[in-house]
């Protein structure tokens, strides 16, 4: 069985404890290897390694910075396969998307801050005849980086680029579920000569490890992406402790469909942002909202294609859902479709678990589901489920489209299908949202910010913000 091991000083350990956890692959429900139940003592020796590595890292300067991260992620685009195996292997979801996603991007991240940073301006104003006000911003110091299971290493390295970039140096913990990449890069990161102790990768338990990190003195900062309700625990930690916080936490996204959009273009795209990664993103749409007239033949069109996914072995080229990350999660999820009905809502297709053949007979897999009939305030259509359910329902006015698209807590991303572009800029207006797609979804542009409002999260992270979030500015004012 092999084990994953921490890194810590530029060396793969074992946990300090000489205790393991259980990693599973959700394809099959079997547990493939062993993660460090690691705890603050390991967390402890990774803040020490990073702060011995800090002044080297920052003397490197940008350019030094710039081409050790470079290396990495040429790496991980030669080794493209292998990390996309792993991943699959790891979250459930099929190959094809990691190696067309997940891995991809996580490449695009490290390169995106490792060449930004090689451009990034400061400030200084001419006051006057009097003085000359500057900016200087300097690296924070350790960056604490804890990320989540459903897009692995996409979000483990967008948020140890920036901090990285900027000068920091990083101790980071995957989620436990799903460590398995985030190893394959520790191991890179070895072989390509990264300076030791610049990252550290601490395994293990949320309220061990993550909440040991939370809890240091010494970590000045806090980027999480995960639930909202650990970004709660989180900020509770950190608030008295003065520590920068940038929370990336759930959404409850809306589709706003209006009858005269590019129908065929918003069928395929919907379809996607419904069910994408199993719907276990928190930018997936799950509230379809469709003008009356057009509801009807949306319904049928829209549930016809979701009839048509074939859930499956991840490592088929032709499987579209994979299976759910966890067994937990599973059973969460289809509590939720259970609570639907309770609610009112009719099923109309899904909604109930997968059961392939021979290894695959006790993975994960729960088929794609489409219910309509729920109102805008029920607990199905306010709470996140974070899988392949998604509701859908009509309405009458684009007044009463935006209401029910902004009655949830969270207020992360939303898209709107219209070709009028009064309506387009007018409904984008009216949305509270950090992110609004207007005719397209999940098109990505990195220099511009990211996260959401209300209990989506703060700090918002993406390009310069995200570089400024790992640095402290001084205001430095010189007398002419
Ligand atoms: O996230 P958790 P989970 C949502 C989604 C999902 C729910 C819970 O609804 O069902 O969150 O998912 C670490 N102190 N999203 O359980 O628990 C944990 O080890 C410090 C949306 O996976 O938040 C992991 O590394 N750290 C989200 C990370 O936090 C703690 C993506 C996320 O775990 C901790 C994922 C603690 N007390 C889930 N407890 C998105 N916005 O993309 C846990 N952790």
């Amino acid at each position: 069985m092999e084990r994953i091991l921490n890194y810590i000083g530029g060396t793969l350990t074992p946990p300090s404890s000489g205790q393991w956890l259980d990693d599973h692959a959700p394809a099959t429900g079997r547990v493939f290897a062993q993660v460090p139940d690691s705890d603050a003592s390991d967390v402890a020796e990774a803040v020490k390694a990073a702060l011995a590595a800090r002044p080297a890292w920052w003397s490197l300067g940008v350019q030094g910075r710039s081409r050790a991260m470079l290396r990495v992620a040429d790496r991980i685009e030669r080794d493209l396969e292998r990390f996309a195996k792993a991943e699959s292997l790891d979250n459930g979801k099929p190959v094809a998307l990691a190696r067309e996603v997940d891995i991809p991007r996580a490449v695009a991240n490290l390169r995106f801050f490792a060449t930004a940073i090689l451009h990034q301006h400061t400030e200084a104003h001419l006051t006057d005849e009097v003085a000359i006000n500057y900016t200087a911003r300097t690296p924070v110091g350790v960056a604490g980086c804890i990320s989540p299971w459903n897009l692995p290493l996409y979000l483990f390295t967008w948020k140890i680029a920036p901090a990285l970039a900027s000068g920091c140096t990083v101790v980071a913990k995957p989620s436990e579920i799903t460590p398995y990449t985030a190893f394959l890069l520790a191991q890179v990161c070895i072989e390509e000569g990264f300076p030791p102790g610049v990252l550290n990768i601490v395994h293990g338990l949320g309220p061990r490890v993550g909440a040991a990190i939370t809890q240091h003195p010494d970590i000045p900062a806090i980027s999480f992406t995960g639930g909202t309700r650990t970004g709660a625990e989180i900020a509770r930690t950190a608030a008295p402790m003065f520590k920068k916080l940038s929370l990336e936490l759930g959404g409850k996204n809306p589709v706003l469909v209006f009858a005269d959009c590019d129908r065929e273009e918003m069928l395929t795209t919907t379809v996607r942002s419904s069910f994408r990664n199993q719907g276990e993103i928190c930018l997936c749409g799950s509230r379809i909202l469709v003008e009356r007239s057009y509801y009807a033949e949306f319904r049928d069109a829209f549930v016809d294609r979701v009839k048509a996914l074939r859930v499956g072995d991840p490592s088929d080229p032709g499987t579209d859902l994979g299976a759910l990350v966890s067994e937990a999660h599973m059973e969460k999820v289809l509590a939720y479709v259970k609570l639907a009905r309770e609610e009112g809502g009719r099923v109309l297709c899904g909604g109930e678990r997968v059961t392939l053949k021979g290894d695959l007979a006790q993975g994960w897999y729960v088929a794609p589901t489409v219910i309509e009939g729920l109102g805008a305030h029920c607990r199905t259509n306010q709470e996140e489920i974070f899988g392949p359910v998604v509701t859908i329902q009509p309405f009458d006015s684009e007044e009463e489209a935006l209401a029910s698209a902004n009655s949830t807590p969270y207020g992360l991303a939303a898209v709107v299908w219209t070709n009028d572009l009064k309506r387009a800029h007018r409904v984008a207006d009216g949305l509270h949202s950090g992110i609004v797609w207007v005719n397209c979804w999940m098109e990505r542009d990195l220099r511009t910010p990211f996260g959401g409002v209300k209990q989506s999260g703060v700090g918002r992270e993406g390009g310069w913000e995200a570089l400024k979030f790992f640095t402290e500015a001084k205001n430095v004012c010189v007398k002419r």
